[in-house]
């Protein structure tokens, strides 16, 4: 067996077996990279703890006096925060009066091969907000627009319990669609749907071998 033959065979053992190297569009500029953290995700977990040994995990307020349920923590130049006076980017954790933790370097390649691949070539995070989710915790319906440059992709891993994500379009009315996300799952969303309203319902109880009760998800970005 020689040439075609096994070119043939090759691509369809890569089609059924081998899931790297595929994409998904979601919409206009959004792509599914499923399962492409997975090589990286023990580091990953790693590299939180870590993190979070330096910048403890917490529950911050809305600007309207509402506890998030969502735990969160940041690394890298500015780290994305919320208080009574509102929604803004900072160098500086406010609970430890520290710079954020630097940013890894397996988050920097991670992002950036996974921006260079669709479509977004030069992309450096800057700022890495880390999502921590327990059973009943939810982000609700918003856009991302505390950055300067909406220019920029955002590229958003997720790790350990899968949840559903749910992104609509512009406007707030626009219906959204439903997508799981789970364990090494990547997406950027870029051009068009770089402002599409998106949110995470109430996470579902359950068990990972690699997070326990927890969903993380981390959102790389280039926010200054
Ligand atoms: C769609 N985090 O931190 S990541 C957030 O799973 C956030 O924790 C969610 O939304 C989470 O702001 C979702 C996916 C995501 C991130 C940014 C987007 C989707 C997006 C920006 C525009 C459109
Ligand atoms: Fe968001």
């Amino acid at each position: 067996m020689s040439g075609p033959t096994m070119a043939y065979i090759c691509g369809a053992m890569q089609s059924l077996f081998d899931t790297s190297g595929e994409s998904e569009a979601l919409a206009a500029g959004a792509v599914l990279l499923r399962g492409r953290a997975l090589p990286l995700a023990t580091t990953l977990l790693a590299a939180i703890e870590q993190i979070a040994a330096r910048a403890p995990f917490r529950r911050m307020t809305t600007p309207g006096g509402f506890e998030m349920s969502v735990a969160m923590t940041n690394c890298g130049q500015a780290g994305w925060l919320t208080d009574r006076k509102g929604y803004r980017y900072d160098a500086v954790d406010p609970q430890t009066g520290q710079p954020w933790p630097p940013m890894p370097a397996a988050f920097l390649a991670l992002a950036r091969e996974a921006a260079a691949e669709t479509g977004y070539a030069g992309f450096v995070p800057d700022a890495c907000l880390i999502n921590r989710y327990e059973p009943g915790a939810r982000l609700s319906l918003h856009q991302d627009r505390d950055e300067a440059d909406y220019g920029h992709p955002i590229v958003s891993v997720s790790l350990g319990l899968p949840a559903t994500f749910q992104f609509g379009g512009l406007k707030r009315s626009d219906q959204p669609r439903r997508v799981a996300l789970g364990h090494g799952d990547i997406v950027v969303w870029g051009g068009p749907s770089r402002l599409f309203h998106h949110g995470v319902l109430g996470l579902k109880d359950g068990l990972h071998p690699s997070t326990g009760r927890h969903r993380f998800n981390l959102t790389l970005r280039q926010a200054l």
